[in-house]
């Protein structure tokens, strides 16, 4: 059985060196991970809780300089509050960040975002853009639905054209959500049950 998985991991590392990006893509950290039976990702947080996101944008692929892209963040007012999004170091030296709106349709906050006026980002580059930095709310709940949300709705290069449709992904979400905590103390007790009765069992025979 260890032989098996070692050669798994092997496999799986190999198979994660030999596979490139194909495409542009935009996306943000942390992704979360798949912790319960919605599909959409999962990140455990606690109310009160400060969560921050990092965005990135990659132009592998692209054959020419990526002059201006636009960005939607979509956030559920209920579970997270903004507190704060600015422009990484790295990506003022290449764009301008504008924010071009902010509509609340509750629960939801679609902020729209642009980022322009620079020399660019090169082809097959990846740039960390934004740190956006949130508080988890008391709404905080399980419920399979996005809390977080980021799409390009636009981009075009330096010599004008339009080159959304090359990023792919152009969307990432994640739910935060609160730990299973009742279901894990459970689970403890049972154990804890267990033990009891085995040393009950030991001392009787
Ligand atoms: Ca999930
Ligand atoms: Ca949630």
């Amino acid at each position: 059985m260890k032989n098996v998985l070692t050669h798994l991991s092997v496999t799986a590392v190999l198979l994660g060196m030999v596979a490139p990006a194909y495409s542009a893509s935009i996306s943000f950290r942390p992704t979360g991970s798949q912790i319960d039976s919605d599909p959409i990702n999962d990140i455990v947080v606690q109310v009160g809780q400060q969560l921050t996101f990092t965005l990135s944008i990659d132009t592998t692929g692209l054959s020419n300089t990526l002059q201006s892209f636009t960005y939607l963040v979509t956030r559920d007012n209920t579970e997270l509050l903004l507190d704060s999004a600015t422009i990484t170091p790295d990506a003022d030296a290449f764009f301008d960040r504008t924010l071009i709106s902010d509509i609340v349709t509750p629960p939801f906050t679609v902020g729209t975002v642009k980022l322009d006026n620079g020399i660019g980002l090169a082809p097959n580059s990846q740039l960390d853009f934004v740190t956006a930095i949130y508080t988890v709310q008391p709404g905080l709940v399980n419920d399979g639905v996005l809390d977080y949300q980021l799409e390009i709705i636009s981009a075009f290069d330096n010599l004008g054209n339009d080159i959304t449709s090359a990023f792919d992904p152009a969307v990432q979400e994640v739910e935060i959500q609160p730990s299973p905590e009742p279901a894990s103390i459970l689970s403890l007790l049972a154990l804890g049950a267990f033990g009891v009765g085995s040393v009950y069992q030991k001392k009787q025979s």
